[in-house]
């Protein structure tokens, strides 16, 4: 049986929550209960239980967020891919991106939240994005780095979303995993590219950006499953499949075998195989820098979050004429 974990107020009285419950609410909640037990999907006209719709809210509009921010970082280095061809591909991966945060908004919005109403909480800071996109992309190679090690962080966490109880993100997060496949081989392609002809300074580089990005990724993941407050509520509710540190761990054995025919070296000395655990042992991530870089304090938050509050103000003219046009549109149509 599930419950309402994060209704507090049942909670701290002690209640039973059944107690709390009407019985047609009673009667509701087992229902649901039953469906998440049998593997069902939960689709936005049935009946759920208040906190599983906020739960949802909440790592949706993040998710979506993710992925409007994420648009700065490579956004930054379209007027200077090296040839016509990198540039067209960027291009392309930057506008999936815009598309995919357009996807999980419109996943959100049937949970009953406008999408002004999320991007008032981002840009007023209140929403939370992936930390990852608060390092900035200093070289080149950051950008083929983005391809390789983040985009490949996210579909190792994207893929088991893809059977979310919740069918319209679990529907959204399909087309997006098609297009991050592309993601990742196009980062990981001109990687290669770089250390297969590139001289000894563009080796460097690549080397360089595999250095900084390496830890920041294994933080995508989130915090250790004994400190995620809401991991065990979201695995009972089947919106989350596979735990933080398990989809770490199949990171880090995804991640190494590339490295090696990249020819790059991941920078952690006590990365190693572990024979008696088939996986590989990695060290310490700094929890504390997690920390920091979510509350606010990263090397470039205010940075991303002042571009995006800007991009809101300077596009204020082109939502005026799109709702001044549709208002000409019905007036036309009730005049006909
Ligand atoms: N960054 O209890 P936990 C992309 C927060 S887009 C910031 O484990 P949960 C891409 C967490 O929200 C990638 N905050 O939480 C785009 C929670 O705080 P609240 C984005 C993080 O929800 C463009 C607190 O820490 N992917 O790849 O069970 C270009 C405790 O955590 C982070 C998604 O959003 C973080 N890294 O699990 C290229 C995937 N990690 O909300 C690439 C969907 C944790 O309680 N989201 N926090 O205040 C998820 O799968 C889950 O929400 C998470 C966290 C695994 C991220």
């Amino acid at each position: 049986m599930y419950t309402q974990a994060m209704d507090t107020m049942a909670r701290e009285s002690g209640a039973k929550l059944e107690k709390v419950l009407s019985p047609d609410e009673q009667r509701l909640q087992e229902r649901f209960d039953a469906r998440i037990d049998a593997g069902d999907f939960i689709e936005a006209k049935d009946w759920m239980p208040e906190n599983y719709r906020k739960t949802l809210l909440r790592q949706i509009s993040q998710h979506a967020h993710s992925e409007i921010v994420g648009m700065l970082p490579e956004g930054n280095w379209i007027g200077r891919a090296p040839t016509l061809k990198r540039k067209a591909i960027l291009l392309a991966k930057v506008q999936d991106e815009g598309g995919h945060g357009l996807y999980l908004y419109a996943a959100a919005e049937t949970l009953g939240q406008s999408r002004d109403e999320m991007l008032g909480a981002l840009h007023s800071g209140k929403a939370k994005y992936s930390s990852i996109f608060n390092y900035p992309t200093l070289t080149w190679a950051d950008i083929g780095v983005i391809g390789w090690l983040v985009d490949g962080a996210a579909i190792m966490n994207q893929v088991p979303i893809c059977r979310c109880s919740y069918a319209p993100y679990a529907r959204a997060m399909i087309r997006i995993c098609r297009e991050e496949s592309f993601h990742q081989r196009q980062g990981y392609d001109s990687l290669l590219v770089m250390m297969q002809n590139g001289t000894p300074a563009q080796k460097a580089m690549v080397q360089d950006a595999v250095d900084r990005w390496w830890w920041p990724c294994l933080m995508m993941f989130g915090p250790p499953d004994d400190q995620s407050p809401n991991s065990a509520q979201g695995m009972r509710w089947g919106i989350k499949r596979v735990s933080n540190d398990t989809l770490r761990q199949k990171f880090v054995d995804a991640t190494v075998q590339q490295a090696q025919v990249l020819g790059v070296t991941l920078p952690d000395p006590d990365l190693k195989w572990n024979e008696a655990r088939g996986q590989h042992d990695f060290g310490t991530i700094d929890w504390d820098e997690f920390w920091r870089v979510v509350g606010g304090d990263g090397p470039v938050n205010r940075e991303r979050l002042g571009a995006r509050v800007k991009a809101w103000d300077d596009g204020a003219w082109v939502r005026e004429a799109a709702l001044a046009h549709a208002r000409r549109q019905q007036t036309k149509k009730e005049a006909a």
